[in-house]
């Protein structure tokens, strides 16, 4: 038995990411559903892990039903007390709830003004007063952190840990609105859009899309600006250099070709989430170093 993981969308949904960063992050096992956030069915996809109204919700093993990013954290973090989900230190813990609650209830302009979208950046987006003072805090507690906290890693208090997990649409929303912040940030959001993890979830989301656009501004755009993405094609052909597809084993019905070389895939899916980033996937890499 492992935990249900109900999420809404890939490309918009910041709690979502969240939500599967826990469990990602740390290697707890998960079954993920997808809720239909923008198709009219949340409320009927949610009916079955009542009273959860928002996504993410999860539910554990035992069949208890958990809503609200927080109450997730706090729970996986009780259950799994070796993961690591809070830093090890007494005060650095304390440091971290803090932050983590202040992002959970705060930064309403930035959130507003900036819904999380991971798909392009915005170029000369106008930022009001209210999310310069958003981004002026963001940064001084990402500094304090750092500073105390940080000497054993890159992330804030050194190690990976559920703060870095609350800030990571965060990052995402500096980077798709391309908003000013300090060196030491940008570093800080840089490291997020590199963070393996992150890469999975944005490749997962690539392939949706979307009518009408959620959240969609009049302003120019620019590529995602993470790491340079290895050029990949949808293509029709085989024979592929693998039989089987790199995720599941099953044999392969679907193609991409990277630098003519053909690799084959169980599933549009499993394909489309590997053109989108050929990098962010491990057991794909393998096959495509051999
Ligand atoms: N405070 C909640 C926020 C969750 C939330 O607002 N989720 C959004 C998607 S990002 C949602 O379910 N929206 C559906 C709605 O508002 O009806 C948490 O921490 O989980």
């Amino acid at each position: 038995m492992s935990y249900d993981l109900i999420l809404g969308d890939r490309t918009f949904s910041s709690w979502s990411l969240r939500g599967w960063l826990m469990f990602e992050k740390f290697d707890i096992p998960c079954r993920t559903h997808m809720a239909g956030l923008y198709d009219g069915t949340l409320a009927a996809d949610l009916a079955a892990y009542a009273p959860a109204r928002l996504v993410p919700a999860i539910r554990t093993p035992e069949g208890d039903v958990v809503g609200e990013t927080l109450a997730i954290a706090e729970t996986l973090a009780e259950r799994h007390p070796d993961a690591g989900l809070w830093p090890a230190d007494a005060s650095a813990r304390i440091l971290a709830r803090w932050l983590v609650a202040e992002m959970h209830a705060g930064f309403g302009a930035l959130r507003t003004d900036c819904p999380m979208q991971l798909l392009h950046q915005y170029q000369g987006f106008a930022v009001s007063d209210a999310v310069k003072a958003d981004l002026d805090r963001l940064q001084e507690l990402w500094v304090l952190a750092r500073s105390v906290y940080g000497s054993a890693g890159p992330w804030l208090f050194g190690k990976y840990s559920l703060a870095d997990v609350f800030f990571a649409p965060v990052a995402a929303r500096i980077a798709g609105y391309d908003l000013p912040v300090d060196a030491a940030a940008a570093q800080y959001v840089e490291l997020h859009l590199s963070d393996p993890a992150f890469r999975k979830w944005r490749a997962m989301g690539a392939p949706k899309t979307y009518d009408p656009m959620p959240y969609a501004i009049e302003c120019a755009t620019a590529d995602w600006p993470g790491p340079a993405l290895m050029p990949a094609r949808v293509v029709d052909a085989r024979p592929s250099e693998n039989d089987a597809c790199p995720y599941s084993g099953k044999p392969v019905t679907d193609f991409l070709e990277i630098e003519g070389r053909v690799f084959g895939f169980c599933n549009a899916f499993c394909r489309d989430k590997t053109l989108a980033d050929p990098q962010a996937w491990p057991g794909f890499m393998e096959i495509y170093q051999q």
